[in-house]
Protein backbone atom coordinates (compact mmCIF):
# COMPACT_ATOMS: atom_id res chain seq x y z
CA UNK A 1 0.00 0.00 0.00
CA UNK A 2 2.75 2.29 1.06
CA UNK A 3 4.73 1.84 -2.36
CA UNK A 4 0.87 2.12 -4.15
CA UNK A 5 0.85 5.53 -2.48
CA UNK A 6 4.39 6.61 -3.27
CA UNK A 7 3.74 5.45 -7.28
CA UNK A 8 0.60 7.79 -7.13
CA UNK A 9 2.63 10.91 -5.45
CA UNK A 10 5.23 10.69 -8.24
CA UNK A 11 2.71 10.56 -10.88
CA UNK A 12 0.65 13.29 -10.09
CA UNK A 13 2.10 16.52 -10.85
CA UNK A 14 -0.61 18.70 -8.41
CA UNK A 15 -2.38 17.40 -4.98
CA UNK A 16 -3.82 14.51 -4.57
CA UNK A 17 -6.11 14.80 -1.17
CA UNK A 18 -6.66 12.59 1.27
CA UNK A 19 -9.90 11.99 0.28
CA UNK A 20 -9.02 10.89 -3.56
CA UNK A 21 -5.73 9.08 -1.96
CA UNK A 22 -8.36 6.94 0.49
CA UNK A 23 -10.89 6.65 -2.64
CA UNK A 24 -8.35 5.15 -4.57
CA UNK A 25 -6.70 2.79 -2.22
CA UNK A 26 -10.09 2.07 -0.48
CA UNK A 27 -8.66 2.62 3.02
CA UNK A 28 -9.68 5.34 5.35
CA UNK A 29 -7.89 8.91 5.38
CA UNK A 30 -5.82 8.32 8.86
CA UNK A 31 -4.37 5.37 7.19
CA UNK A 32 -3.59 7.51 4.37
CA UNK A 33 -2.12 9.80 6.83
CA UNK A 34 -0.23 6.87 8.89
CA UNK A 35 1.65 5.62 5.07
CA UNK A 36 2.54 9.24 4.21
CA UNK A 37 4.24 9.63 7.90
CA UNK A 38 6.25 6.23 7.31
CA UNK A 39 7.15 7.38 3.90
CA UNK A 40 8.52 10.40 5.66
CA UNK A 41 10.34 8.91 8.23
CA UNK A 42 12.13 6.84 5.07
CA UNK A 43 13.16 10.27 4.12
CA UNK A 44 10.72 11.58 1.20
CA UNK A 45 10.09 15.07 1.69
CA UNK A 46 5.93 15.35 0.93
CA UNK A 47 4.13 18.08 1.50
CA UNK A 48 0.76 18.45 3.01
CA UNK A 49 -1.38 21.46 2.69
CA UNK A 50 -4.62 21.86 3.99
CA UNK A 51 -7.83 21.18 1.76
CA UNK A 52 -5.44 20.79 -0.68
CA UNK A 53 -3.68 17.39 -0.13
CA UNK A 54 -0.04 16.06 -0.40
CA UNK A 55 2.58 16.70 -3.13
CA UNK A 56 5.61 14.91 -3.37
CA UNK A 57 8.69 17.58 -3.15
CA UNK A 58 11.42 15.88 -4.62
CA UNK A 59 12.53 12.42 -5.13
CA UNK A 60 15.41 12.14 -3.71
CA UNK A 61 18.25 8.93 -4.58
CA UNK A 62 16.42 6.60 -2.13
CA UNK A 63 16.78 2.62 -2.31
CA UNK A 64 14.06 1.73 0.04
CA UNK A 65 11.62 -1.07 -0.15
CA UNK A 66 9.05 1.04 -1.69
CA UNK A 67 11.08 2.84 -4.18
CA UNK A 68 12.55 -0.42 -5.46
CA UNK A 69 9.32 -2.15 -5.54
CA UNK A 70 7.47 0.54 -7.33
CA UNK A 71 9.57 -0.17 -10.18
CA UNK A 72 10.47 -3.99 -10.08
CA UNK A 73 9.00 -6.11 -13.10
CA UNK A 74 10.41 -9.20 -11.87
CA UNK A 75 7.97 -12.37 -10.45
CA UNK A 76 9.82 -13.02 -7.32
CA UNK A 77 13.39 -11.92 -6.81
CA UNK A 78 13.44 -9.01 -4.99
CA UNK A 79 9.53 -8.42 -4.70
CA UNK A 80 10.25 -9.03 -0.81
CA UNK A 81 12.48 -6.17 0.54
CA UNK A 82 14.54 -5.58 3.95
CA UNK A 83 15.68 -2.27 3.57
CA UNK A 84 18.61 -1.06 6.18
CA UNK A 85 20.14 2.55 6.68
CA UNK A 86 23.27 1.57 8.28
CA UNK A 87 24.31 -2.44 8.68
CA UNK A 88 27.01 -4.34 9.36
CA UNK A 89 27.28 -6.83 6.13
CA UNK A 90 23.79 -7.49 3.71
CA UNK A 91 25.01 -10.83 3.44
CA UNK A 92 24.62 -11.25 7.47
CA UNK A 93 21.81 -10.07 7.25
CA UNK A 94 20.01 -12.37 4.36
CA UNK A 95 22.29 -15.20 7.04
CA UNK A 96 19.81 -13.90 9.32
CA UNK A 97 16.74 -13.68 7.59
CA UNK A 98 17.64 -17.33 5.77
CA UNK A 99 18.11 -19.10 9.45
CA UNK A 100 14.62 -17.54 10.31
CA UNK A 101 13.02 -19.61 7.19
CA UNK A 102 12.49 -16.49 5.11
CA UNK A 103 11.73 -16.80 1.66
CA UNK A 104 13.46 -17.15 -1.48
CA UNK A 105 13.83 -13.85 -3.10
CA UNK A 106 14.04 -11.75 -0.34
CA UNK A 107 16.36 -8.93 -0.98
CA UNK A 108 18.23 -6.97 1.73
CA UNK A 109 19.75 -3.55 0.72
CA UNK A 110 21.91 -0.60 2.72
CA UNK A 111 22.49 2.60 2.45
CA UNK A 112 25.86 1.77 4.17
CA UNK A 113 28.03 -1.00 5.07
CA UNK A 114 30.46 -0.70 7.93
CA UNK A 115 31.43 -4.55 8.11
CA UNK A 116 31.52 -5.29 3.40
CA UNK A 117 32.59 -8.38 3.05
CA UNK A 118 35.15 -9.18 -0.23
CA UNK A 119 35.99 -12.49 -0.68
CA UNK A 120 38.16 -14.81 1.02
CA UNK A 121 38.14 -12.29 4.39
CA UNK A 122 38.66 -9.68 1.96
CA UNK A 123 36.82 -6.17 2.96
CA UNK A 124 34.53 -4.27 0.42
CA UNK A 125 34.28 -0.38 0.75
CA UNK A 126 30.68 0.33 1.18
CA UNK A 127 30.48 4.06 2.28
CA UNK A 128 26.55 5.39 2.97
CA UNK A 129 24.49 7.12 -0.14
CA UNK A 130 26.60 6.59 -3.10
CA UNK A 131 26.84 2.61 -3.84
CA UNK A 132 24.02 -0.36 -4.09
CA UNK A 133 25.40 -3.30 -1.60
CA UNK A 134 22.49 -5.70 -1.42
CA UNK A 135 22.17 -9.51 -1.20
CA UNK A 136 19.37 -12.08 -2.06
CA UNK A 137 18.59 -15.21 -0.60
CA UNK A 138 18.38 -18.24 -2.61
CA UNK A 139 16.89 -21.74 -2.19
CA UNK A 140 17.93 -23.73 -5.07
CA UNK A 141 17.28 -27.51 -5.23
CA UNK A 142 20.13 -28.27 -6.65
CA UNK A 143 23.47 -30.18 -5.81
CA UNK A 144 25.91 -27.72 -3.81
CA UNK A 145 28.91 -28.23 -6.14
CA UNK A 146 26.61 -26.55 -8.28
CA UNK A 147 26.56 -23.60 -6.01
CA UNK A 148 29.70 -21.35 -7.70
CA UNK A 149 27.34 -21.52 -11.23
CA UNK A 150 25.23 -19.13 -9.43
CA UNK A 151 28.12 -16.86 -8.59
CA UNK A 152 28.29 -16.80 -13.24
CA UNK A 153 24.39 -16.44 -13.35
CA UNK A 154 24.54 -12.65 -11.20
CA UNK A 155 27.74 -11.61 -13.17
CA UNK A 156 25.95 -11.80 -16.35
CA UNK A 157 22.54 -10.58 -14.60
CA UNK A 158 24.21 -8.09 -13.77
CA UNK A 159 26.50 -7.21 -16.59
CA UNK A 160 23.33 -7.18 -19.13
CA UNK A 161 21.46 -4.88 -16.63
CA UNK A 162 24.37 -2.54 -16.03
CA UNK A 163 24.48 -2.17 -19.91
CA UNK A 164 21.33 -1.65 -20.11
CA UNK A 165 21.18 1.07 -17.93
CA UNK A 166 24.62 2.46 -18.69
CA UNK A 167 24.66 2.28 -22.27
CA UNK A 168 28.18 1.55 -21.49
CA UNK A 169 30.38 -1.18 -22.54
CA UNK A 170 30.51 -3.60 -19.58
CA UNK A 171 33.17 -6.48 -19.10
CA UNK A 172 33.40 -9.38 -16.80
CA UNK A 173 36.76 -10.33 -15.33
CA UNK A 174 35.95 -14.26 -14.45
CA UNK A 175 34.65 -15.36 -12.19
CA UNK A 176 32.21 -12.18 -10.92
CA UNK A 177 34.57 -9.30 -11.81
CA UNK A 178 32.09 -7.00 -13.65
CA UNK A 179 34.64 -4.58 -15.14
CA UNK A 180 34.27 -1.02 -16.61
CA UNK A 181 36.78 0.60 -18.41
CA UNK A 182 39.58 -1.48 -16.85
CA UNK A 183 38.39 -0.83 -13.38
CA UNK A 184 36.48 -3.03 -10.61
CA UNK A 185 32.86 -1.41 -10.91
CA UNK A 186 30.84 -4.37 -9.19
CA UNK A 187 31.98 -7.15 -6.81
CA UNK A 188 30.00 -10.32 -6.21
CA UNK A 189 30.53 -12.41 -3.10
CA UNK A 190 28.21 -15.92 -2.78
CA UNK A 191 27.68 -17.74 0.21
CA UNK A 192 26.16 -21.14 1.22
CA UNK A 193 24.52 -22.81 4.04
CA UNK A 194 25.00 -27.07 2.86
CA UNK A 195 24.46 -30.04 3.80
CA UNK A 196 26.75 -33.03 1.75
CA UNK A 197 24.06 -33.21 -0.73
CA UNK A 198 21.59 -30.76 -0.23
CA UNK A 199 21.76 -26.51 -0.09
CA UNK A 200 19.92 -24.63 2.32
CA UNK A 201 20.43 -21.75 0.89
CA UNK A 202 22.60 -19.24 -1.09
CA UNK A 203 23.29 -15.69 -0.09
CA UNK A 204 24.59 -13.71 -3.07
CA UNK A 205 26.03 -10.15 -2.16
CA UNK A 206 26.62 -8.27 -4.92
CA UNK A 207 28.25 -4.50 -4.10
CA UNK A 208 27.79 -1.99 -7.60
CA UNK A 209 29.69 1.19 -7.29
CA UNK A 210 27.10 3.59 -8.67
CA UNK A 211 27.40 7.04 -8.00
CA UNK A 212 30.72 6.87 -5.93
CA UNK A 213 33.00 10.39 -6.45
CA UNK A 214 36.14 9.26 -4.78
CA UNK A 215 37.84 5.74 -3.69
CA UNK A 216 40.18 5.21 -0.78
CA UNK A 217 43.80 5.62 -2.19
CA UNK A 218 44.91 2.03 -2.10
CA UNK A 219 41.79 0.79 -4.18
CA UNK A 220 41.70 3.92 -6.71
CA UNK A 221 44.07 2.65 -9.20
CA UNK A 222 41.79 -0.62 -9.37
CA UNK A 223 38.29 0.35 -8.37
CA UNK A 224 35.98 3.05 -10.40
CA UNK A 225 32.25 3.66 -10.40
CA UNK A 226 29.65 4.30 -12.85
CA UNK A 227 29.41 8.32 -12.25
CA UNK A 228 33.24 8.62 -12.47
CA UNK A 229 33.41 6.76 -15.57
CA UNK A 230 29.76 8.43 -17.53
CA UNK A 231 29.55 11.36 -15.66
CA UNK A 232 25.86 10.57 -14.98
CA UNK A 233 24.49 9.77 -11.54
CA UNK A 234 22.81 6.92 -11.27
CA UNK A 235 19.17 6.36 -9.97
CA UNK A 236 19.82 3.18 -8.03
CA UNK A 237 16.45 2.11 -7.25
CA UNK A 238 15.71 1.46 -11.27
CA UNK A 239 19.00 -0.07 -11.61
CA UNK A 240 18.24 -2.97 -8.73
CA UNK A 241 14.87 -3.46 -10.51
CA UNK A 242 16.14 -4.24 -13.70
CA UNK A 243 18.90 -6.26 -11.82
CA UNK A 244 16.01 -8.37 -10.56
CA UNK A 245 14.45 -8.92 -13.80
CA UNK A 246 17.95 -9.66 -15.38
CA UNK A 247 18.82 -12.57 -12.82
CA UNK A 248 15.30 -13.97 -12.60
CA UNK A 249 15.32 -15.18 -16.53
CA UNK A 250 19.08 -16.30 -16.16
CA UNK A 251 18.47 -18.13 -12.51
CA UNK A 252 15.45 -19.77 -13.57
CA UNK A 253 16.71 -20.92 -16.82
CA UNK A 254 20.02 -22.09 -14.74
CA UNK A 255 17.67 -24.47 -12.52
CA UNK A 256 16.13 -25.79 -15.39
CA UNK A 257 19.24 -26.53 -17.71
CA UNK A 258 21.49 -27.68 -14.72
CA UNK A 259 24.45 -26.14 -16.33
CA UNK A 260 25.75 -22.84 -17.96
CA UNK A 261 25.88 -24.02 -21.64
CA UNK A 262 22.60 -21.68 -22.60
CA UNK A 263 25.30 -18.73 -21.14
CA UNK A 264 28.58 -20.02 -21.88
CA UNK A 265 28.66 -17.95 -25.51
CA UNK A 266 27.13 -14.75 -24.36
CA UNK A 267 29.34 -14.61 -20.90
CA UNK A 268 32.52 -15.39 -22.90
CA UNK A 269 31.01 -12.40 -25.13
CA UNK A 270 31.61 -10.07 -22.47
CA UNK A 271 34.95 -11.88 -20.62
CA UNK A 272 37.68 -9.55 -20.96
CA UNK A 273 40.95 -11.59 -20.30
CA UNK A 274 39.71 -13.77 -23.40
CA UNK A 275 42.24 -14.84 -26.10
CA UNK A 276 44.82 -12.71 -23.85
CA UNK A 277 47.43 -14.18 -21.81
CA UNK A 278 46.59 -13.80 -17.74
CA UNK A 279 48.23 -14.87 -14.51
CA UNK A 280 46.58 -17.20 -12.41
CA UNK A 281 48.09 -16.95 -8.66
CA UNK A 282 47.42 -19.47 -6.12
CA UNK A 283 48.57 -18.73 -3.08
CA UNK A 284 52.22 -17.64 -3.80
CA UNK A 285 52.28 -19.80 -7.22
CA UNK A 286 51.84 -17.85 -10.47
CA UNK A 287 51.50 -19.57 -13.82
CA UNK A 288 51.11 -17.20 -16.87
CA UNK A 289 48.18 -19.15 -19.43
CA UNK A 290 45.83 -18.20 -22.40
CA UNK A 291 42.45 -17.49 -21.25
CA UNK A 292 40.04 -19.59 -23.86
CA UNK A 293 36.48 -19.41 -22.34
CA UNK A 294 34.47 -21.40 -20.23
CA UNK A 295 33.15 -24.54 -19.86
CA UNK A 296 29.08 -25.88 -18.91
CA UNK A 297 30.01 -25.33 -15.53
CA UNK A 298 31.19 -21.73 -14.97
CA UNK A 299 34.62 -23.39 -14.80
CA UNK A 300 37.72 -21.11 -16.48
CA UNK A 301 39.33 -23.01 -19.83
CA UNK A 302 43.22 -22.08 -20.49
CA UNK A 303 45.75 -23.17 -22.41
CA UNK A 304 49.50 -23.88 -21.81
CA UNK A 305 52.43 -22.75 -23.77
CA UNK A 306 52.31 -26.16 -25.70
CA UNK A 307 48.50 -25.66 -26.31
CA UNK A 308 47.32 -28.17 -23.97
CA UNK A 309 44.19 -26.93 -22.03
CA UNK A 310 43.54 -26.80 -18.01
CA UNK A 311 40.47 -26.06 -16.08
CA UNK A 312 40.86 -23.20 -13.49
CA UNK A 313 38.29 -23.41 -10.67
CA UNK A 314 37.11 -20.37 -9.07
CA UNK A 315 37.84 -21.26 -5.25
CA UNK A 316 41.45 -21.26 -4.91
CA UNK A 317 42.42 -18.88 -7.68
CA UNK A 318 42.76 -15.16 -8.34
CA UNK A 319 43.10 -14.20 -12.40
CA UNK A 320 45.16 -10.86 -13.35
CA UNK A 321 46.00 -9.68 -16.67
CA UNK A 322 50.20 -9.65 -16.98
CA UNK A 323 50.42 -6.33 -16.39
CA UNK A 324 47.49 -4.94 -13.65
CA UNK A 325 43.98 -5.85 -13.04
CA UNK A 326 42.95 -7.18 -16.20
P1 LIG B 1 36.72 -9.41 -3.82
O1 LIG B 1 37.44 -10.17 -2.77
O2 LIG B 1 36.79 -9.86 -5.24
O3 LIG B 1 37.14 -7.90 -3.82
C1 LIG B 1 37.60 -7.28 -2.65
C2 LIG B 1 38.78 -6.43 -3.05
O4 LIG B 1 38.38 -5.41 -3.98
C3 LIG B 1 39.39 -5.69 -1.86
O5 LIG B 1 40.43 -6.42 -1.27
C4 LIG B 1 39.86 -4.38 -2.49
O6 LIG B 1 41.12 -4.56 -3.09
C5 LIG B 1 38.88 -4.15 -3.61
N1 LIG B 1 37.73 -3.34 -3.17
C6 LIG B 1 37.24 -3.12 -1.93
N2 LIG B 1 36.16 -2.35 -1.97
C7 LIG B 1 35.93 -2.06 -3.27
C8 LIG B 1 34.95 -1.31 -3.96
N3 LIG B 1 33.95 -0.68 -3.35
N4 LIG B 1 35.07 -1.26 -5.31
C9 LIG B 1 36.04 -1.87 -5.98
N5 LIG B 1 37.00 -2.60 -5.39
C10 LIG B 1 36.94 -2.70 -4.04
C11 LIG B 1 34.22 -8.97 -4.20
O7 LIG B 1 35.22 -9.39 -3.37
C12 LIG B 1 32.87 -9.22 -3.53
C13 LIG B 1 32.31 -7.98 -2.94
C14 LIG B 1 30.88 -8.17 -2.51
C15 LIG B 1 30.36 -6.97 -1.79
C16 LIG B 1 28.90 -7.12 -1.49
S1 LIG B 1 28.19 -5.65 -0.94
C17 LIG B 1 26.77 -6.44 -0.46
C18 LIG B 1 27.19 -7.77 0.14
N6 LIG B 1 27.46 -7.65 1.54
C19 LIG B 1 28.75 -7.85 1.83
O8 LIG B 1 29.25 -7.81 2.97
N7 LIG B 1 29.41 -8.15 0.69
C20 LIG B 1 28.53 -8.16 -0.44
Amino acid sequence: MKTEILKALKNSDTYLSGEQLSQKFGVSRTAIWKYIKQLREEGYEIESVTRRGYRLLQTADRITASEILSRNQASWVGKSIEYFEVTDSTNQRIYDFAEKGREEGLLAVAEEQTGGKGRRGRSWVSPPGTGIWMSLLLRPKVEPQKASMVTIVAALAMTKAMEKITGMEIRIKWPNDVVLNGKKVCGILTEMSAELEEIHYIIVGIGINANTESFPEDIQDRATSIYLESGKKVERAAFIAEFCVQFEQYYERFLEMGNLAFLKEEYESYLINIGREVKIIKKKEERVRKALGINELGELIVAKSDGTTEIIFSGEVSVRGLYGYV
